[in-house]
């Protein structure tokens, strides 16, 4: 499944999991491994997709490319459907270049004309190596793992199909002038079309859409390619708002009729609430929320970041049970299916674009600007409906101290504006006293590591940012703390309560917490971060074992002290 619910009730699609055929492609490979072997030209095997080579045996610290293939049965025009290939692929089928796609983290569809009939043949060629004209990827503090880590599907479309719907939900009394005042929910509904062929003359196309008990239908005209069939607005009386309390959803369901008989349909969620920045206060549905939250990777020690449904709820659970209520998805689009948990949950979610400490060599990468414009557009718009998304994120410490960075910084924040104006955006930032970029986000994050990179107390850094913030034309925005953690290694605890003792990530995340939460002016804390996660080899040096261990849970999920710490303080605050 490639999301938690049924999408089509008219459209056939196939989920492409189950074996597929795996090849290392000897030329061109680099290891990870430190004795630089590469694993030279190894024989087909099968393998389940999704999943990551470096849960396959032998290919542990593979980095180079390999060719993941399968057979389907199809005739006629077919939708594929990637939610994610780690991180570049060549997608063939049979034979016959669709095309390729960078980044790990979003999903790429390949709409097929006219198939004939039978067996069908799908090569995918997966690359994970570090290279130049890959500008989001270079050695990093997690780990870049190569595979089809995310499902794939076909789905059997008629010439024209409905490819892609956004809802907005516009509150009963919204100040913003986008609603009508009408003193009811309403939704904003806007419904793309893709047409590999022009229909036949005569044929009469229309699109019917139904949400919370109400149906309309309207007539469409066929473009080419992708394009905005319908904008529309839909009164939705009695609806109840998604809360993080009780977060109701509703199906939206878009049915294509040619000749008012239904041949194609596509369905969503919805839920009704709206996010918006008041003062220093980020409000959801009008009241202001109070983050508990931790960042997270996607990252497990059996699947990789391959992680199935089961894991992801596991982590779901144990963040809950701390009195969790947010996610920071660090530093990178989720797996949709973990989105769709949050919405059902109740989970506020900053989904974030993919980029963790670019310094300026690195934006200054000619693929850079495109690169990153191409994710920031693929999340929004595929992820634009979830109501758990309650803030987008870009540039986690990247170069927001420089000129050049802050150009890059503006022209993301404007594009975000651009395909979404109804959330606010944000940047993590770590640069304590040359940040120039405060002005262009709607709140202001920052990353900080009182007690453990920084001999000072929290209470200390937040007044320093918050000085440094109001100086600097971040004045009167809510300020969030991002990250703020220390490591422990799981199983090390002495009475000293020494540096990388269970004990003292426990103090320390309790004391940081703590003084966090008192001042008034923060509207939330990220732990970083959840789970103890693998990193690529370059970073060995500080990160023994090749984790980041500032995980509250280990990277098995086996609560660590500071578990319970975490627990006491949240559960305080999410009573307060
Ligand atoms: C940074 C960064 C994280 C992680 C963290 C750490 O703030 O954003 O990705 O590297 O530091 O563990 O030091």
């Amino acid at each position: 499944m490639l999301r938690t619910f049924d999408t089509h009730r008219i459209r056939r699609t196939t989920e492409l999991g189950g074996l597929w055929d795996f090849t290392v492609l000897p030329n061109d490979t680099q290891t990870e491994s430190t004795s630089k072997s590469a694993p030279g030209a190894a024989p087909s095997r099968k393998v389940t997709v999704p999943s990551c080579w470096q849960t396959y045996p032998g290919l542990e610290n593979y980095r180079g490319q390999a060719r993941y293939s399968t057979t389907f049965e199809a005739e006629g025009n077919i939708r594929l459907e990637f939610k994610g290939v780690s991180h570049f692929a060549h997608v063939e089928l049979d034979g016959e270049v669709l095309g390729e796609h960078y980044n790990a983290y979003t999903p790429f569809v390949f709409a097929v004309p006219a198939l004939g009939p039978g067996e069908h043949r799908l090569d995918v060629t997966v690359d994970n190596a570090f290279r130049d004209n890959y500008a989001l990827n270079f050695p990093n503090d997690y780990m870049s793992y190569g595979g089809i880590s995310r499902p794939v599907e076909v789905g059997f479309i008629p010439d024209t199909s409905i490819e892609r719907i956004h809802v907005t939900p516009v509150a009963p009394a919204h100040e913003d002038g986008i609603d009508s005042g009408a003193g009811i929910w309403r939704a904003r509904v806007e419904i793309w079309c893709r047409t590999l062929r022009k229909p036949r003359a005569g044929t009469r196309l229309a699109l019917g859409v139904e949400l919370a008990g109400r149906r309309i239908e309207t007539d469409v005209t066929p473009g080419s390619g992708e394009y905005l069939a319908l904008a529309t607005t839909i009164d939705c009386p009695g609806v109840r708002p998604w809360t993080c309390e009780d977060p109701t959803l509703y199906p939206i369901t878009a049915t294509l009729l040619a000749n008012g008989r239904p041949v194609d349909d596509l369905i969503d969620r919805v839920g009704f609430r709206t996010v918006r920045v008041n003062g220093e206060h980020i409000e959801l549905n009008g009241k202001p929320i109070t983050i508990r939250g931790f960042c997270r990777h996607e990252d497990h020690p059996a699947f990789g970041n391959a992680l199935p449904p089961q894991a992801m709820q596991v982590d779901l659970d144990l963040i809950e049970d701390m009195h969790g209520n947010a996610v920071r998805t660090s530093h990178y689009p989720n797996d949709e299916r973990f989105l769709d948990m949050c919405d059902e949950r109740g989970i506020l979610v900053w989904e974030e674009n993919h980029a963790r400490g670019m310094d300026e060599e690195h934006m200054r990468n000619p693929h850079f600007q495109t690169q990153a414009a191409q994710v920031i557009r693929e999340m929004i718009e595929t992820h634009y409906n979830h109501p758990s998304i309650v803030i987008w994120g870009i540039l986690n410490e990247c170069a927001s101290n420089t000129a050049y960075g802050r150009e890059c910084y503006e022209r993301q924040y404007a594009l975000i504006r651009e395909l979404d104006a109804s959330r606010p955006a944000t940047s993590a930032t770590c640069h304590m006293r040359d940040d120039r970029c405060l002005d262009l986000p709607d709140v202001v994050s920052w990353n900080i590591y009182p007690y453990w990179y920084e001999a000072k107390s929290a209470t200390r850094m937040i007044d320093e940012q918050l000085a440094y913030t109001r100086e600097h034309s971040g004045v009167g925005k809510p300020l969030i703390i991002s990250e703020i953690g220390a490591g422990a290694i799981y199983g090390f605890r002495n009475r000293d309560k020494e540096i990388w003792t269970e004990e003292y990530q426990a103090i320390t995340l309790r004391k940081q917490l703590t003084e966090a939460f008192a001042n008034p002016t923060v509207t939330g804390v990220f732990i970083w971060q959840f789970c103890d996660v693998r990193v690529d080899r370059e970073w060995w040096r500080v990160r023994a074992k090749r984790r980041n261990d500032k995980g509250i849970v280990d990277e098995f999920r086996r609560p660590k002290l500071a578990y319970d710490a975490v627990r006491e303080v949240f559960g305080d605050i999410a009573r307060r």
